[in-house]
């Protein structure tokens, strides 16, 4: 028979990803969707026909316990969040109601069920590390967050943990460092990036404008990461896991190799600083210690940081070159 996952936020990049895989590995596919995520459906367009989108939203307790008893999934995914780190300070109460008190509300949906081998996941955030305490960062890390998001992941986290020991439920954490892929949101710096030096380099922009171009971060690629979001749910019992390359690069490395993809070598006259963009506190460096998930997952990122950029601005370029809408 086959298996069935929910979805929380399979509109989004990694949610998207996600689907697809579990599609490859015969799941039937239900996804919780906001109404007002409706219109944002272009990264599961070409699977909608494959799967089912259900009405709901995290900050709705009704709503889950509602979706949990009529699909009564045996994997759910909580890849639903307020991910953007920078409105987290405009928002902050409504970021911790997404990303901390919506984990809690589904893990209560599953317990409401009262069917304790439905097995759930829990995207977790190396912004949890935030000013870090040690170098590389692993699953040991103290956490030290640095923005409401990274607070509202980190209670997240802590909230899985506490339920699997409270209730013995099968609850699991990754703590993915950044990841990426050509359906990341236009906000992020790696889509800012990857589609303005497209548009300079078409002559559709003069400029791109950053902020904070000293940032270091640890970058992987979305499709390999989600594959282990599956098989962190496969293991015989529940655990946390750092999923990160290990390899760290700066903004400013980003821009250059970007730059560098599409020949345009005097590149800082087309970048730009504009303090808008620069945060209340930053995150200045990430650099994640895998070893847990290479011997209990296999976790082995083939995508290199160059691939990443290429990749990106690659997808970027012929979406522009196509006439496709930019989202
Ligand atoms: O910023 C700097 C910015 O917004 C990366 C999310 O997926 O990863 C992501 O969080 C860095 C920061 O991602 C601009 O200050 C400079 O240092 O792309 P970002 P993030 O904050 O690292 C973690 C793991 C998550 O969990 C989050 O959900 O780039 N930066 N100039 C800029 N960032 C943005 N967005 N825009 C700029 O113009």
């Amino acid at each position: 028979m086959d298996r069935i996952a929910l979805i929380t936020g399979i509109t989004g990049m990694a949610g998207s990803h996600l689907a697809e895989y579990l599609l490859t590995q015969d799941y039937k596919i239900f996804g919780l969707v906001r109404r007002s995520s409706t219109d944002n459906l272009w990264r599961i367009k070409k699977i909608l026909n494959r799967i089912e989108l259900m009405n709901g939203d995290i900050t709705d307790q009704s709503s889950l316990d509602r979706a949990i008893n009529l699909i009564k999934p045996n994997e759910v995914y909580n890849l639903c969040a307020q991910s953007f780190v920078s409105d987290s300070w405009k928002t902050p109460e409504s970021t911790f109601d997404i990303n901390a008190l919506g984990v809690m509300r589904l893990l209560e949906a599953t317990r409401n069920f009262g069917n304790k081998d439905i097995k759930i996941f829990q995207s977790s955030s190396s912004e949890q590390f935030g000013r870090i305490l040690e170098t590389p960062q692993t699953e040991e890390t103290p956490p030290y967050p640095r923005s409401p998001y990274g607070i509202s992941k980190l209670a997240g986290y802590w909230i899985v943990k506490n339920w699997r020991e409270s209730y013995n439920v099968f609850a699991s954490n990754a703590i993915s460092f950044n990841y990426t892929s050509y359906r990341r949101g236009l906000e992020f710096v790696e889509r800012k990036i990857s589609l303005g030096v497209a548009k300079i380099y078409l002559g559709l922009a003069d400029c791109i404008e950053l902020g904070n171009l000293d940032a270091k971060r640890d970058w992987g690629w979305a499709e390999e990461y989600v594959t282990f979001f599956h098989k962190i749910l496969q293991l015989d019992e529940p655990n946390d896991f750092v999923l990160a390359t290990g390899e760290t690069h700066s903004v400013k490395e980003f821009l250059e190799l970007a730059f560098q993809y599409f020949e345009i070598s005097d590149w800082q006259r087309y970048v730009k600083q504009n303090p808008k963009f620069m945060r209340p506190a930053e995150v200045d460096y990430l650099c994640g210690d895998a070893t847990k998930a290479k011997e209990k997952l296999g976790f082995e990122p083939k995508m290199k940081f160059k691939d990443i950029v290429y990749e990106m601005c690659k997808s970027d370029i012929e979406r522009l070159q196509r006439g496709d809408k930019i989202e």
